[in-house]
């Protein structure tokens, strides 16, 4: 008795074998695989490129026999969106500027309605997926959560039907990890979910510091930051 009262419980974690105390992740019926935007806007050879965005294909495609339930997100803009630097006069890619809901980056024109820039990737092998969300559709408002739009007023539809469907833990993966995936890990941390971004089945933008930004402010809403070799397969 005394003996185990003075073991701590670092102690005793260090005296446990290795493989019991680095449980994997199983994800169950209540856990959802969330793709965002792996798209060819944002791939080598698209509109908006993500360095190395075509690397998180192989790594999506493989952890996704570990799920029962996975959604699929597409930025979907119109032509002349608001968020496209060509909208403005004397605009330029990558700068900001102050629309009536905040500021906004202006991107290079991308991503637009049924282009083939805005088709999923096409080695993305995701059979099973059951529902394809698309953003960004209104042309006044950028969205790169796929809760909710720019403007934190319109909603997606989103948290309503992972709720309705009992899902309660979203595994987040795809591009940019700074932008559409922080964004949709943040809200849905404010919808009440449990969330995981998957680090290696995402790649960043990083622009002026963004990806360390949008890292710190995830892990500070308790956003769980994983490898793909935690999840366990089947
Ligand atoms: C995204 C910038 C503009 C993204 C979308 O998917 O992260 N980034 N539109
Ligand atoms: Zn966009």
């Amino acid at each position: 008795r005394a003996f185990l009262q003075s073991l701590s419980a670092a102690g005793l974690a260090a005296a446990l074998p290795r493989a019991f105390a680095a449980d994997a992740l199983k994800p169950g019926a209540d856990a959802a695989l969330i793709v965002v935007d792996v798209q060819n806007c944002f791939v080598t050879g698209g509109t908006l490129p993500v360095a190395k965005g075509e690397e998180v294909v192989p790594v999506i495609n493989k952890i996704s026999a570990a799920f029962a339930n996975i959604v699929v997100t597409q930025d979907w803009h119109t032509p002349g969106h608001a968020s496209f630097a060509s909208s403005y006069g004397g605009k330029k890619p990558f700068e900001t500027t102050t629309l009536k809901y905040g500021q906004q980056v202006l991107w290079p024109d991308h991503c637009v309605q049924g282009t083939d820039d805005a088709a999923l990737h096409k080695d993305l092998k995701l059979p099973t997926a059951q529902l394809i969300i698309r953003k960004g559709y209104n042309k006044g408002v950028d969205s790169y959560s796929a809760f909710e739009e720019a403007d934190r007023k319109t909603v997606t539809g989103l948290a309503g039907y992972l709720k309705a469907r009992g899902i309660k833990k979203l595994y987040i993966t795809g591009l940019a990890t700074d932008f559409c995936v922080a964004w949709t890990a943040m809200d849905a941390r404010k919808a009440g979910f449990e969330v995981y971004v998957v680090e290696d089945a995402c790649r960043g933008i990083d622009l002026n510091g963004s990806l360390a930004a949008a890292w710190k402010q995830m892990t500070a809403k308790g956003v769980k930051r994983i490898q793909s070799s935690d999840i366990a397969l089947a």
